[in-house]
């Protein structure tokens, strides 16, 4: 599914983030920076050890923020970490929003144009697929409609079911605000 937020395309796919040919791929990563499993795992596995050697000089950070290493051996040609929340950490709902935006803004700041998402947090860090869509959806429609230079923003789900409940919440959140074009 493909929507255009004012002059930028919002897409969702299906399928494995380290495959995505956009500018950028972003991790759901840890304060740490250390490569775990989930996306982090795939990202370490293609991309090679050039990722995880940016990673240790660049952590540790902190939930919501975003820091941009290389792509290493990835089809993108940067990986943009950003930790979303771990459930029962409390105020979650900001610190999605705060991944999100954070993750947005660097990639704009940095003169980058296109960026692909998973759906964060909602692996090892436990939260719900729905709240999560719900949530960077909304962040990413809104930050859409304000100054940037993004010409693709997409969300990778690698599961049919979290596609369609992206799906789902993507098509409530336009038809809400007729908005699409
Ligand atoms: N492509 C796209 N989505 C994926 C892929 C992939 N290759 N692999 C998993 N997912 P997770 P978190 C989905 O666990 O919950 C790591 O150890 C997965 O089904 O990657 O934020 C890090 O180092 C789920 O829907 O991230 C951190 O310590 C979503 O991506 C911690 O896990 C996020 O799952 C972060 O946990």
């Amino acid at each position: 599914m493909r929507v255009k937020i004012n002059n930028t395309i919002l897409e969702l796919v299906q399928g494995d983030i380290t495959e995505q040919s956009t500018e950028s791929i972003v991790n759901a990563a840890n304060t740490q920076l250390l490569l775990g499993g989930g996306v982090a795992g795939a990202i370490r596995a293609k991309g090679g050890p050039a990722i995880q050697q940016q990673c240790n000089k660049l952590g540790p950070t902190t939930v919501g923020g975003a820091v941009k290493t290389t792509g290493g051996n990835l089809k993108a040609k940067y990986v943009i970490h950003t930790v979303g929340p771990r459930m029962g950490q409390g105020d979650e709902d900001n610190k999605l929003r705060s991944a999100t935006v954070n993750s947005l803004k660097l990639a704009d700041n940095e003169n980058i144009k296109s960026i692909s998402f998973p759906a964060i947090s909602t692996g090892i860090f436990g939260f719900p697929v729905d709240r999560c869509a719900e949530i960077m959806l909304r962040t990413t429609i809104d930050y859409l409609k304000g100054q940037t230079q993004l010409e693709q923003a997409v969300f990778c789900l690698f599961t049919k079911s979290d596609f369609n409940i992206f799906q789902d919440e993507l098509k409530r959140q336009i038809s809400n605000e007729g908005n699409a074009s």
